[in-house]
């Protein structure tokens, strides 16, 4: 565990009482009650921690849980034990908006397990929630009395009680966690997590960098705290592991290193997921890895509603990478989602009459909605801004589900902070046009770190290299 790591989490025996009083509920019965409960680390900061794994069991590269952490285990004889309490949360969504939501171990979603092929996990859940719940491991391959679906594989999680789950982990790949007990309340209010088994041969499938998220949704309405559960096609709050932008940290990656980033979807819709400057190849599902043969190239991924996709690539390119949900709505706070269209409107006149009625009325720009993305709205208490987020040019117009991949040179390995914003090479920046004298002057524009773009030449009647 790194300092910073320890210091964030924060133990959690003084708020839960001593282990024993949790075996006096009765629940934990067998095996597990030779050996005392394990901690239940919590977590308040809303911040990217560190990659981390412990010092004992097979050696693995960690993942990066985006705005998010990792769950530390603890070993018990040939067991890893892990210990998840489903509780009501405070989740900050950015600074500006708090939810009030169910999540685990202090956050929404719950911290990311991680564990090795072939380990036997055993892991503990607590339930201080107001009614009852379970936990599915979504993927994984497990004796199906402890597939977590409540009533038929399990009786249900009452509050104040603990259950304990018992498998050993068939294959390497990439899980989720969430209820599977009033699954429409629980997940809609935030419910859920990542589980990486990572491959017992440490150089299988290695890459640098392994970044993990979730896609969630919620229907919180400006100026109110809890999300409307019984919400079916309408929410309002699109997030990456229960963040919008600006307040979703960026993907940093150390240029020429191999980097993969694996997205979950546990909201109603599908997502596709589009990154700038790079194509990509897709290496794994929730079902397992996709082998070499079969992998395909994209520059967008939609990934359904209840599964997940990973995807990789050689971090070449330097630059500030938009990674956003192609769904427009999706990259929208939600200020957006009640806007009347006024395009070619002139509403001066009426937006003043309309303002004696409604003091803080404001309407859809006559030309569209980009001068909003500059405009100091009055919001109700805690509500984010419509569309925010500035860069280095001024607003971005972008919310909800949109952040950047930050490609650099000489970042150390261990670091993950922001860089802050890319240092353009001369000319490769887009300009105003200011007449043909100053065409003449300029270089051709290149990409990257001042190295030229082979370009290709297709003469009428040839075949392009390289042309399959
Ligand atoms: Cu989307």
């Amino acid at each position: 565990m790194t300092k910073e790591h320890k210091a964030r989490i924060v133990s959690r025996r003084s708020i839960l009482g001593s282990a024993a009083a949790l075996l006096g509920a009765g629940l934990v019965t067998g095996r597990a009650q030779a050996a005392s409960i394990p901690e239940a680390p919590t977590m308040a900061d809303a911040k990217t921690q560190k990659p981390w794994a412990p010092k004992f069991g097979r050696p693995y590269q960690p993942v990066v849980t985006l705005n998010g952490w990792t769950l530390p285990p603890r070993m018990n004889g040939e067991w890893k034990e892990f210990h998840l309490v489903a509780e009501p949360v405070v989740r900050e969504v950015a600074p500006g908006m708090v939810a009030h939501l169910w999540g685990y171990n202090g956050q929404s979603p719950g911290p990311t397990i991680e564990a090795v092929e072939g380990d036997k996990v055993r892991i503990f859940v607590t339930n201080k929630l107001p009614e009852h719940t379970t936990i599915h491991w979504h993927g994984q391959l497990l004796p199906c009395g402890m597939d977590g679906v409540g009533g038929l594989t399990q009786p249900h999680i009452k509050p104040g009680k603990t259950f304990v789950y018992e498998f050993q982990l068939k294959k390497s790949g990439t899980f989720m966690y969430h209820p599977h007990a009033d699954e429409m309340v629980q997940m809609a209010m935030g419910m859920m997590g990542f589980f990486v088994v990572h491959p017992r041969d440490p150089g299988f499938m290695r890459v640098d960098r392994d970044f993990v998220f979730l896609l969630s949704s919620y229907d919180i309405d400006p100026g109110s705290y809890v999300p409307r559960v019984s919400e079916m096609t309408d929410f309002n709050i699109w997030t990456f592991n229960t963040r919008v932008f600006p307040g979703i940290d960026p993907i940093v990656v150390r240029k020429d290193e191999r980097a993969r980033i694996r997205v979950g979807n546990l909201t109603m819709t599908n997502h596709p997921i589009h990154m700038h400057g790079y194509d990509f190849s897709v290496t794994c599902t929730d079902g397992g890895w996709v082998r070499p043969e079969a992998r395909w190239p994209e520059v967008t991924i939609d990934i359904p509603v209840g599964a997940m996709r990973a995807f990789e690539f050689d971090a070449v390119y330097e630059g500030d990478w938009a990674i956003h949900c192609h769904k427009s709505h999706h990259t929208m706070n939600p200020m957006g989602h009640e806007v009347s269209n006024f395009i070619g409107v002139e509403k001066k006149d009426v937006a003043k009459k309309i303002r004696q009625l409604v003091p803080d009325y404001m309407a859809m720009g006559t030309a569209g909605m980009a001068d909003m993305g500059e405009m100091e709205m009055p919001l109700p208490d805690n509500t984010l801004p419509m569309m925010t987020g500035f860069g280095p040019f001024g607003a971005m117009e972008m919310g909800g589900m949109f952040t950047v991949v930050k490609v650099r040179q000489g970042l150390s390995r261990e670091d993950y902070g922001d860089p802050g914003w890319f240092k353009h090479p001369p000319g490769t920046v887009a300009y105003e046009w200011q007449g043909e004298s100053q065409a003449s002057t300029r270089a051709p524009p290149s990409r990257g770190a001042g190295k030229s773009m082979e370009y290709q030449v297709i003469k009428p009647g040839s075949r392009p290299r390289g042309n399959h």
